[in-house]
């Protein structure tokens, strides 16, 4: 409960940041748009990472509050980043991360058009990420991304692979693009290189763009043009960073 109200303080006092991690085109090498990803800079505590505080704005309607919160300043950059480097940055995307309790409520689709009429940002260019477990789990979630697909906006599904979505239940769900779990670029283990490769020719053939999460060296890239993945993010490519630090010039740095 402690945690909780000083949530709730930390949104009225403005202690909350976005940090922006790059997903870079993986055949151009150019930047194909940001994920926002939350920090919370604690007055006593310093900087507190999302799991230390999203599980516990999830159990109660905080985490709609830090969804908004997050909706409309991330939209409003991508906007101000535009303004600033128009060439850079002319179709770049910006993703946010949806929870599941916020998914449910029918006052998202509201507050998405909203958060794309306050900033003034084309709807696809704003990418709602959810996670496989939420999509499958979450009763409302398919109406809800229905109805926000026709909004305009683009739907990602998150960590793909860590839950249990078959490939073939991916031409069925409200999704446009696929963010394939780091967890697959990370294993030691060989046969996860043809299990990527397989996910990536599903996705193609049911339409969807794929995103591949983690990358950490110069091989994983490599290995991903090859088998025509065609974005990717990770601490190669960039590391989530605060706003001022952010330029549409980030790229590979070793
Ligand atoms: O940098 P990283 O530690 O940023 O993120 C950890 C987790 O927190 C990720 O699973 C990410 O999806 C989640 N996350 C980060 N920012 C947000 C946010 O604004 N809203 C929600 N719901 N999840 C977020
Ligand atoms: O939303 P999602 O669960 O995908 O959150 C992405 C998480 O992965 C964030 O915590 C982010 O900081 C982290 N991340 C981004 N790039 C890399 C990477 O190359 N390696 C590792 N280990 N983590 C990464
Ligand atoms: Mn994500
Ligand atoms: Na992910």
């Amino acid at each position: 409960a402690q945690l909780e109200a000083d949530i709730q303080l930390g949104l009225t006092q403005d202690q909350f940041e976005l940090h922006y991690q790059p997903v870079m085109d993986v055949a151009t090498g150019r930047l194909r748009g940001y994920e926002a990803l939350i920090r919370w800079r604690h007055p006593e505590r310093g900087m507190v990472p999302p799991d230390a505080f999203l599980p516990t704005a999830e159990q109660s309607t905080l985490i709609c509050a830090i969804g908004r919160w997050t909706l409309n300043h991330a939209t409003r950059q991508l906007v101000a980043w535009t303004e600033q480097d128009p060439a850079g940055h002319a179709d770049a995307t910006m993703a946010v991360n949806i929870s599941g309790r916020h998914l449910a409520t029918r006052s998202l689709i509201d507050e998405v058009r909203q958060a794309l009429t306050d900033s003034g940002l084309t709807p696809k260019r704003l990418i709602l990420e959810i996670t496989e477990t939420v999509l499958m789990e979450e009763p409302a979630a398919d109406a809800h991304l229905r109805a926000l697909r026709q909004i305009g906006v683009t739907v990602s599904l998150d960590d793909f692979g860590t839950g249990y979505t078959s490939i073939g239940q991916l031409q069925k769900l409200q999704v446009d693009t696929l963010k394939i779990d780091q967890s697959f670029l990370h294993s030691p283990d060989p046969g996860t290189a043809a299990l990527v490769q397989l996910m990536i020719t599903a996705a193609h053939a049911f339409g969807l763009d794929v995103v591949a999460e983690g990358v950490e060296n110069q091989e994983q890239l490599d290995r991903l043009a090859a088998i025509g993945c065609e974005s990717a993010q990770g601490y190669y490519l960039g590391r989530p960073a605060p706003a001022p630090n952010v330029t549409a010039e980030t790229g590979p740095h070793a």
